[in-house]
Order: structure tokens, then sequence, then C-alpha cells
């Protein structure tokens, strides 16, 4: 099934320019990139993208990763978008992600792990109205 999918380049990596290899990742593995920003999050905008952590330890350096510099959104589609991302993106910790994917390559430790990714379908659909109202 065609799906769509949220993705965003986090500070961190869009900072030590590795977005451009990531976005080549990205298109080498086939999903179209039907939109794509360069924004600076504000604060309240992380508070309320990550809202579902709020109560998890880490909430606030979760917050704080984010709005330390511009992020890179993107709305990907392909077939199975959603898992298919993940996969490409690799564990949340990079030390167990898989060798060859994103966060193997790009992050450094769980609190900066180079990219997000929707979890499922919901969610991608309320991330991805979250930064383009128009899909
Ligand atoms: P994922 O991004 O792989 O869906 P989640 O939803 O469990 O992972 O966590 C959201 C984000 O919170 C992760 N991308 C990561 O940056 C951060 N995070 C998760 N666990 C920790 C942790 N133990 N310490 C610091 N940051 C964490």
């Amino acid at each position: 099934m065609i799906e769509k999918t949220l993705a965003i380049i986090k500070p961190d990596a869009v900072a030590q320019k590795q977005s451009g290899p990531i976005i080549e990742l990205i298109e080498l593995n086939k999903f179209s990139i039907i939109r794509m920003q360069k924004l600076q999050m504000t604060e309240k905008q992380a508070e309320q993208f990550y809202a579902v952590h709020k109560e998890r330890p880490f909430y606030r350096e979760l917050v704080e990763g984010m709005i330390k510099g511009p992020v890179i959104v993107m709305a990907l589609e392909a077939e199975n978008a959603i898992a298919g991302w993940r996969e490409l993106m690799g564990a949340t910790d990079p030390q167990k992600a898989a060798l060859g994917t994103i966060r193997w390559m790009f992050g450094k430790h769980i609190g900066s792990n180079a990219t997000h990714g929707s979890d499922a379908r919901e969610t991608a659909q309320n991330e991805l109205k979250f930064f383009f109202p128009d899909l």
C-alpha cells in the first residue's frame, strides 16, 4: 500500500552537513520526497510535536535538541513508507542500529540520533498535517 510518512533531519545532523547524504539515501531507497522544507522550530512547536513524550524523563532534552538549529522536514511517499523509513533510519539508539542504517552512520547517541520518523499510520497523518496542512 502506498503511504506517506513524516521524516525530519534533526538540528545536529543539519549542522554537521549530513542532510545531503541522508537525502541521497532517501532517494536511493526509492522514496519520493513530496514536500521538503528547512525551518527553525519554536519551543512551543517542539513541545507540541513531542507532547506524547511529555512525561518521559528525556522530554526537555528532546525539545531542546529539536530547537537548537534548523531542521529539514519532509513528506515521503512510497510503498509501506512508514515501516520502510523506520527501517532505513535504524534503531532509536544508534549503538543498536543495524549496519548501513542512517542512525548507524550519522547518529551520535540516543539523544542525538540524526532523524525522526512517524511510527504508525495515525501518527504519520497527524505529524504530516503538523508541518504540511495541505496533505
Ligand atoms: P523513535 O524516534 O525511534 O520513534 P521514540 O519515539 O521512542 O523513538 O523516542 C522519540 C525520541 O526521543 C527519539 N528519537 C530519541 O531522540 C529520544 N529518546 C528516546 N529515548 C531516549 C532516552 N532514553 N534518552 C534520550 N533521548 C531519548
